[in-house]
């Protein structure tokens, strides 16, 4: 008797956690051959930066595997009509993203987080950087110099915005992309080109996907009760 309530319970409880919230899951994909890349020859030029390098590193715009496994993707959740979700962010109460920069560059280039969300960015490096954010979208603006071994900083965004700039105004070269979500449905894809958006209440909603030099491409998704799969191919055209 009482295995069968147990069951029952699980049976139920299995059911209504499947019809409250489901995963979207995907590969993004690159066809065809991508663009050169540019050899990083100021980095060389650099005392400290130069030294260590053997050969000057390239740029790493088109992530691109084997198998054509696309990186550095950002997938977001939209609305059916294709607008920004907002005013949904979980931000505050997730742990903190993380920016580095070593080798005199910004690790990882493609980011993403939530408004209200810390990101932290750190100095790997034995020399000063400066970290230096440009939004388009109405983000407070901060230039700062950091020290070798010097605290992280420690910063947050409260709008939403794709693709938001930071450099450094010592080494003209690096750059990192933050894109800031008012939102927990986003996913940025992996060396792998997978993505995974967890938990999305059932709904109709519009899935894009963004990478900062092949553009947007979106697709309509309805989210039931079981995982969604969609995927993206980008090319240069
Ligand atoms: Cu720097």
């Amino acid at each position: 008797m009482n295995k069968i309530i147990i069951g029952l319970a699980v049976g139920f409880f299995s059911a209504w956690q499947a019809a409250s919230a489901a995963d979207i899951v995907g590969v993004i994909t690159f066809k065809g051959t991508p663009p050169l890349e540019y050899t990083n020859n100021l980095i060389m030029q650099d005392p400290t930066c130069g030294q260590m390098y053997s050969s000057p590193p390239t740029t790493h715009f088109y992530a691109v595997g084997q198998n054509g496994e696309l990186a550095d993707v950002v997938v977001s959740l939209k609305d059916a009509n294709g607008k920004n979700i907002t005013g949904q962010s979980t931000g505050p109460s997730q742990p903190a993203a993380l920016l580095d920069q070593k080798g005199c560059l910004y690790t990882p280039q493609i980011l993403a987080i939530q408004t209200g969300q810390k990101l932290l960015v750190r100095n790997s490096d034995q020399c000063v950087h400066n970290v230096h954010t440009v939004s388009t979208a109405g983000n407070p603006e901060h230039n700062e110099a950091q020290l070798p071994g010097g605290p992280d900083l420690n910063f947050t965004f409260p709008k939403p915005e794709m693709f938001m700039t930071f450099k450094c105004d010592i080494h003209p070269w690096m750059f990192a992309w933050v894109s800031i979500f008012d939102n927990p449905y986003f996913s940025t894809s992996g060396k792998d080109g997978k993505f995974i958006i967890k938990n999305v209440p059932p709904g109709k909603y519009t899935l894009e996907a963004d990478h900062r030099k092949l553009g947007a491409q979106t697709a309509e998704i309805e989210v039931k009760d079981s995982d969604v799969t969609q995927n993206f191919t980008f090319e240069v055209k």
